[in-house]
């Protein structure tokens, strides 16, 4: 679709010309649509879309990719009664137009409005919320036994990307949903694997490489076309002998053999945007009393029918407010500084032409992590490993136990996935992985699910880890190049989202585990760690108050904290991470050496439940983390 026939969809429906997404509150209202107008409604939900995004900002080429499958699964399954997961929830937007929430769309990851991802607490056809991958078939599975137990009958779907479902697991979910249950049966489940050959970067992996060769092999496009007419042909329910020359045809060109030895009943390639193929398979599936675990191979184009996004599905995977006419994106009218993350990199790179045993570690984040500047410059020493936090921090220590530098950049929140991994594989044998944990802290419309909130209470309780927070550009820049040198057992160091700062505190080196005062005062002091020092810094000068930039929360500065709450009334504590992290170990250590006699403490940490998407201005208010909030602890 050209932005010219986009514009002309949308423009009748803002000039109240009938059209079908006018009348469509919920699923329900579909039901009476011929499969005629089922296509046009698909074309009308591709526009809405595009404009939703348009004015919001979001994830844009996944959901245009899954437009007719979001209209075909909704046409023929009776949601929210049937379950309908989608993996990480990013392409949800045409499913929340669909589902009752046309006339929020347009307040998608704003404060108070729609969430970015699907979520349990917004709608009932969010039966599974998300926002980190490949989780679906875990939870429909559960879903699916769970109606077995009760005694209900319906259908659980799940929508997994060729991205996610790289990730272990969802291979650990197909395993367990490709076994007979204790009856000696399989539970009845669908997968629906998008395949748009995009995780946000180009997927890597054999897994990607096996999916291409399915839908790219010239005897299997033949078979294809078997394989259509005798599902068109099939009686519902899905009868044993059609099931068998089908299968002959599939397993005779060998495509689908994986899913199928693991339990799976494979149907595919089909054409994900054609809802000819879609409609008729859907409804065979519905309609069949036995089937076990089914695996649906859908073909789809990532930004379909939006020629900037699918002309850039890296760029548009998740873009900014932007003009539909020609896809360009808002620029951020101050000056930018540069991000973090690109600090991050910038610095790395120089590391890694000082020394050779430096390797970089991205789990299908090259651009969200600054890592694509560093593969461009040393292909050979990065490495993408797909949607797979867990194996990234065990190679990671892999590449550490033979002696190389290994940098593992991995988002605060996905990091989460890797914990065990983190302590089994990297602290217990303390090999020395440097850990960059990017988006630690709020990160706006992103909300609850991508928060890098927990990293320091979730490290700090690790022997053997060292913790650091850095204050702003200079400060990462120096604890980057520390963290090269550093090569004494596992390193983390914790960076925000967003635009840097450049705070011009007199240079000062970093030493191990060792804070810096910033400002000299009386009676307050308050402890920094990371990013709120420059709030604390102005709320100083209000309040008279010593700032320390404590750098480290492990190890603890002991002796300079001892010195401070000796000559201060009031000690507090400030960190953009939950309770449990820094202000815990701080207290932890005045507790037991006896100095908090006449001491006033106060921790200030994100707060003691989720905060949902909202600006970064209004996340900080409502964590109590400004500036005030600093002045109101110490009265
Ligand atoms: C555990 C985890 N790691 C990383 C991400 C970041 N992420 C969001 S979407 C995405 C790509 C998903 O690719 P795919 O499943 O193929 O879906 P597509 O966007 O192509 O529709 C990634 C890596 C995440 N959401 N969860």
């Amino acid at each position: 679709m050209s932005s010219a026939e986009i514009n002309i969809i949308h423009q009748s429906h803002i000039e109240g010309n009938k059209t079908i997404i006018d009348g469509i509150s919920t699923p329900s209202d579909m039901k009476s649509l011929s499969d005629t107008d089922l296509q046009q409604l698909a074309d009308e939900l591709r526009a809405a879309t595009i404009n939703a995004v348009s004015k919001t900002g979001g994830h844009l080429g996944a959901g245009l990719g899954v437009v007719e499958l979001t209209v075909a699964l909704h046409a023929v399954f009776d949601t929210p009664d049937d379950k309908l997961i989608w993996d990480v929830g990013h392409q949800c937007y045409p499913h929340k137009i669909l589902t009752g929430r046309k006339d929020r769309i347009e307040t998608l990851r704003k404060g108070g409005g729609l969430s970015g991802f699907t979520k349990r607490a917004e709608s009932e056809y969010d039966p599974f919320g998300a926002g980190h991958s490949s989780t679906s078939i875990s939870a429909a599975l559960g879903m699916s036994v769970a109606s077995n137990l009760k005694g209900e009958k319906r259908n659980v779907i799940a929508v997994i990307g060729d991205g996610a479902m790289s990730a272990g697991m969802a291979f650990e979910a197909m395993n367990n949903a490709g076994a007979p249950n204790a009856k000696g049966e399989k539970n009845r489940l669908i997968v629906i694997l998008n395949d748009n050959e995009m995780s946000i970067a180009p997927p890597v992996g054999a897994m990607s490489k096996y999916l291409t060769k399915i839908v790219s092999s010239q005897r299997y496009i033949g078979a294809r076309e078997m394989g259509k007419k005798i599902v068109d042909a099939l009686p519902s329910p899905i009868r044993h002998a059609a099931k068998r020359a089908e299968e002959g045809a599939r397993v005779a060109i060998g495509g689908g053999s994986l899913f199928e030895e693991m339990g799976f009943y494979y149907i595919g390639p089909v054409d994900g945007h054609d809802l000819t193929q879609l409609l008729p398979i859907l409804r065979n599936l519905r309609d069949s009393e036995d089937h076990g675990p089914v695996l649906i191979h859908v073909k789809t184009e990532k930004g379909k029918g939006y020629h900037p996004a699918e002309n850039s599905p890296s760029r548009m995977h998740g873009v900014k407010t932007f003009d539909v006419k020609t896809g360009e994106q808002a620029k951020s009218t101050k000056t930018a500084s540069p991000s973090y993350t690109s600090v991050f990199a910038s610095q790395l790179i120089k590391e890694a032409e000082k020394d050779e045993r430096i390797v970089a570690i991205t789990a299908a984040m090259p651009d969200g992590t600054g890592l694509d500047k560093f593969a461009e410059k040393f292909p050979e020493r990065s490495f993408d490993v797909g949607i797979a936090e867990q194996h990234a921090v065990t190679f990671a220590g892999g590449l550490a136990a033979e002696g190389l530098k290994p940098f593992c950049a991995i988002y605060s929140t996905f990091l989460q996935r890797a914990y065990d991994q983190l302590i089994h594989d990297c602290a217990v044998q303390n090999l020395p992985v440097r850990f960059m944990i990017d988006r630690a802290g709020l990160v706006g419309a992103d909300g609850a699910t991508h928060a890098g909130s927990f990293d320091t209470a979730y490290l700090a309780c690790i022997p053997n880890m060292v913790l650091m927070a850095a204050s702003d550009a200079d400060e990462l820049k120096k604890m980057t190049s520390f963290a090269a040198e550093y090569n004494d057992g596992p390193i983390a160091l914790r960076y925000p989202r967003g635009e840097s700062l450049e705070l011009n505190l007199p240079a000062s080196a970093i030493t191990l585990g060792k804070g810096r005062v910033v400002k000299e005062g009386k009676d307050i002091a308050i402890l920094s760690y990371g990013t709120r020092l420059n709030e604390a810094l102005i709320a100083a000068e209000e309040l008279n108050a010593s700032v320390a930039d404590m750098r480290f929360a492990k190890p603890l500065d002991e002796a300079l904290i001892k010195k401070l709450a000796k000559n201060h009334k009031t000690l507090i504590t400030i960190e953009e991470g939950s309770k449990g992290g820094f202000g815990s170990a701080v207290l932890e250590f005045l507790a037991n050496n006896d100095l908090t006699a006449g001491l006033k403490i106060r921790t200030m940490t994100l707060p003691d439940h989720y905060q949902d998407h909202d600006s970064p201005e209004q996340q900080y208010k409502d964590a109590h983390l400004t500036t005030q909030d600093i002045i109101k602890h110490a009265s």
